[in-house]
């Protein structure tokens, strides 16, 4: 059995239409009611209306990335068991509708994080970047984080003095822009807001925070089990601290903590290869073996690290992550299920046509599309050299 070729969209205010994937050869849908304010509930009407729309156009809404949890969940304050009834009664109604994957993470504050969206490559296209002398730039003479320098090595911090120097108010704003950049079509958060958000968890630990995620998941699993929903935690990205908040899903020994404590079945894992394989410290293609079938989800894609730990996106078959081996693991987990896991072609150059057009950093069409038809042709090649079907 082969996995199942998915495609992110962002709705009907994506500029990459349900028509356009049709043609990519993608067979089903990731997506999430982005316009829902995070926490709040989604309705049976409003996730049937989206399902309808997907499928008149001949495709399927096979998962959901992400239902987003409230920062009161991963801080466990204020009101935090109204928003966890709520995410329970939100996978009631998605399994109502007969939707039954389910992403999310538990970064703090900050979904993804990158410092650059248009780094050019060699062959003239654009990638996503992270780099930490901007980040330590951002974090530093941005929003100005209280004791932000001791969180960075000497050489950093030289480096984004100099670059500060160097800096305009309009490339400082620019730099804060794509710090925070969010989700596409999601609320964006303000410097202010920022460190608001921040304060939250003044207190809050590596320790503290992992016991909100265990809590958390001890509430909605019996939830999730009962209606047949696989959940599926995504990698922290980059897989390290940052802005001084504790990461908690970054390498095998995080997610054997959270696959160990909550042992139900619907707790499970979206296994991004973007997002860990920026860590020096992954073996992918063993955490892969490692995790079985507990990978529910898979994000396909690549990333180019430098000795200091900077990374771009690189093609999908470039770059650290050694795509062959990971893809042989995940269709040897594949072999022994009933059903496919959804795979999806994460990210991907901005490239050609695109390059002329407005897109969702990351999600443009053309260089996703060249990573789906790569990725298809590697799967083919070692279903047949292994013999199965
Ligand atoms: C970035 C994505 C992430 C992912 C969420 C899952 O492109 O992979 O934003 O959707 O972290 O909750």
């Amino acid at each position: 059995m082969k996995l199942r070729q998915t495609w992110r969209w962002f709705g009907p205010s994506d500029p990459v239409t349900l028509d356009d994937i049709l043609q990519t050869g993608a067979e089903g849908i990731v997506t999430a009611l982005h316009h829902v304010p995070h926490g709040e509930l989604w309705t049976v009407d409003d996730i049937r209306k989206r399902k309808e729309l997907i499928m008149s156009k001949g495709l399927t809404w096979d998962v959901v990335e992400s239902v987003t949890i409230h920062e009161e969940i991963k801080t466990r304050s204020g009101r935090y068991q109204h928003w966890i009834e709520l995410y329970k009664q939100t996978l009631r109604n998605l399994a109502e509708c007969g939707i039954n994957i389910v992403t999310y993470n538990f970064m703090p504050v900050n979904d993804w994080t990158r410092t650059n969206l248009d780094l050019t490559m060699k062959d003239g296209s654009k990638a996503l970047y992270f780099n930490w002398y901007d980040m330590a730039l951002f974090d530093i003479y941005i929003l100005e984080r209280p004791g932000a320098a001791d969180d960075y090595p000497a050489e950093v911090l030289a480096e984004a003095e100099k670059r500060f120097k160097q800096s305009t108010k309009e490339s400082r704003e620019n730099l804060a822009n794509i710090v925070m950049f969010g989700i596409p079509g999601e609320k964006k958060a303000s410097i202010p807001e920022m460190r608001q958000k921040l304060a939250l968890y003044r207190d809050i630990d590596r320790n503290a925070l992992r016991e909100n995620l265990v809590y958390f998941l001890s509430q909605i699993t019996p939830v999730a089990d009962e209606v047949g929903i696989k959940l599926a935690i995504h990698p922290d990205d980059p897989p390290y601290d940052i802005l001084g908040l504790p990461r908690i899903v970054r390498n095998m020994d995080d997610y054997a903590y959270i696959l160990s404590s909550v042992p139900a079945a619907s707790n499970g894992a979206c296994f991004c290869t973007g997002s860990l394989g920026a860590s020096f410290d992954n073996d992918l293609p063993d955490m892969a073996r490692k995790m079985g079938n507990k990978i529910h989800f898979v994000h396909l894609r690549n990333v180019k690290k430098d000795a200091a730990g900077n990374f771009y996106e690189d093609d999908h078959l470039g770059g650290d992550v050694d795509m062959y081996a990971v893809m042989t693991e995940i269709l040897r987990i594949q072999q022994g299920l009933g059903s496919s896991i959804p795979f999806r072609p994460d990210h991907g150059h901005q490239m050609l046509d695109d390059l002329k057009k407005s897109t969702n950093p990351g999600y443009s069409c053309i260089g996703r599309l060249r990573g789906l038809a790569e990725l298809r042709g590697l799967e083919l090649g070692i279903v047949k050299a292994n013999g199965w079907n």
